[in-house]
């Protein structure tokens, strides 16, 4: 991992590692086929393109029924990971859950409830990034919110991953579906004779699954369109460069394309960081993916000349996940606004939020966090506004609603307020 001073960074460089995008403009037209076709041709294509991409003959669809034989068969040491994982996601989604309230505005109720959407379709990766992890982080908070049917999409397989499905039946979806990539959200977005429309699409995937999504949106909701993994470490001169390296190491196992980064005020640390990167890789286990990542062009070891300085980089980053192992965490951490996920101090590696510890790891990537956070129980609720007004709280206001209403020339609007006081 080279080392470099945030000051010597040219332009090339910083566009390289501040515009990290999900890479779907070059899948972009043959998704827009596909998601055609499934939406002219329902099954029939569906089937067709699960032959063409996964090179599976997908006899029945519906898949809902191998979840719980799937649970049952797995090891006991991983069954009881699965649910240690989901209660703590479980509990962690329960406290968002945001309670219907009324409040008195000078004689005026107002409120605000909330309600779950009826039918969400959380997307499952397959393959070799089959991830049970995120069918807890996408499932179990929609349940959480009280969807009614949770419907879960993975791409077919000769032998579907029985921990996704056990996790499958852990977070309690209702629906499963053995189908993947853009042919999947395609099917969820407009529905096909086996696999009924959603209202919204969430969840991770390759970048033709994020290019459908962001084909699909408008004709139905999604959660946002996530691209590779990425870390941002701020570390100061009382860091461990062990566990520095460490989290580096891990995120860079995702994918040659993730972008994991550490900036330090400290040049003598940056050196030391690079090194133990250079050493734990080595004995990596998928060094050849996560070695690609460490030299990609977004990824490397940074110093700045102060604190501050590396603080504004980590700001204008816009980190999905931002460690911050410094002397004052909490002091770093109030000068941050944009991060999908905080982890604070050397004892909480993005691995623990990656799996378990309760927060959700379907984030925002590539400078999301500026606009947005996280899949969240949020997601999965719609508001809606109450008001009463009593006869003074309506008098009160008259002069107000029927001014503007006449500057509006929505005369009918005014009348509206004024019949009221007519004897
Ligand atoms: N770090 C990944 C989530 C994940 N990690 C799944 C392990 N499994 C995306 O933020
Ligand atoms: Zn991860």
């Amino acid at each position: 991992m080279n080392v470099r001073a945030v000051a010597d960074l040219g332009p090339d460089e910083r566009r390289a590692i501040f515009e990290r995008d999900a890479g779907v403009d070059a899948v972009r037209s043959d998704v827009a086929d596909i998601v055609d076709r499934v939406r002219e041709e329902g099954d029939v294509a569906v089937r067709e393109f699960c032959a063409e991409f996964d090179d599976v003959q997908v006899a029945n669809l519906d898949v809902a029924g191998q979840c719980e034989r799937a649970y049952e068969a797995i090891d006991d040491d991983v069954r009881e990971a699965v649910e240690t994982a989901a209660a703590n996601v479980r509990e962690f989604h329960e406290a968002q859950v945001p309670d219907d309230w009324r409040d008195d505005f000078d004689g005026r109720e107002l409120g605000r409830r909330f309600r779950p959407l009826q039918r969400v379709g959380v997307y499952a990766p397959g393959g070799t990034a089959a991830y049970p992890s995120s069918v807890i982080m996408g499932v179990v908070p929609a349940v959480v919110a009280g969807v009614e049917d949770v419907v879960v999409c993975t791409p077919p397989a000769d032998e579907l991953n029985p921990v996704t499905l056990a996790a499958i039946h852990v977070a309690g979806a209702d629906e499963v579906y053995s189908v993947g990539g853009a042919q999947a959200v395609a099917a969820m977005a407009y529905g096909t004779e086996s696999i009924p429309a959603v209202q919204k699409i969430v969840g991770p995937g390759n970048r033709w699954v994020t290019a459908a999504k962001a084909e699909v949106q408008g004709d139905v909701d999604i959660d946002f369109l996530a691209g590779p993994s990425e870390v941002l470490v701020l570390a100061d001169e009382t860091a461990e460069p062990a566990f520095v390296a460490a989290d580096l190491v891990a995120q860079a196992e995702h994918d040659e394309h993730a972008s994991v980064v550490c900036v330090t005020d400290d040049e003598a640390l940056a050196e030391r960081i690079a090194a133990e990167v250079e050493a734990q890789v080595a004995d990596a286990e998928r060094e050849t993916v996560a070695r690609e990542a460490l030299e990609n062009d977004a990824s490397g070891v940074l110093f700045a000349r102060s604190m501050s300085e590396a603080i504004l980089f980590a700001e204008e980053y816009a980190a999905e996940h931002l460690s911050i192992q410094t002397d004052d965490e909490e002091a770093v951490l109030d000068r941050i606004d944009s991060a999908g996920s905080v982890f604070l101090g050397p004892y909480t590696p993005v691995a623990a939020g990656d799996y378990a510890s309760g927060t959700n790891h379907v984030l925002p990537t590539g400078g999301g966090a500026k606009r947005h956070g996280g899949l969240s129980v949020d997601h999965f609720l719609r508001s809606t506004t109450v008001q009463r007004l009593d006869r003074d709280a309506l008098e009160d206001l008259s002069t107000t609603v029927t001014t503007l209403a006449d500057a509006e020339g929505l005369a009918a609007h005014a009348d509206s307020v004024r019949r009221r006081f007519e004897d």
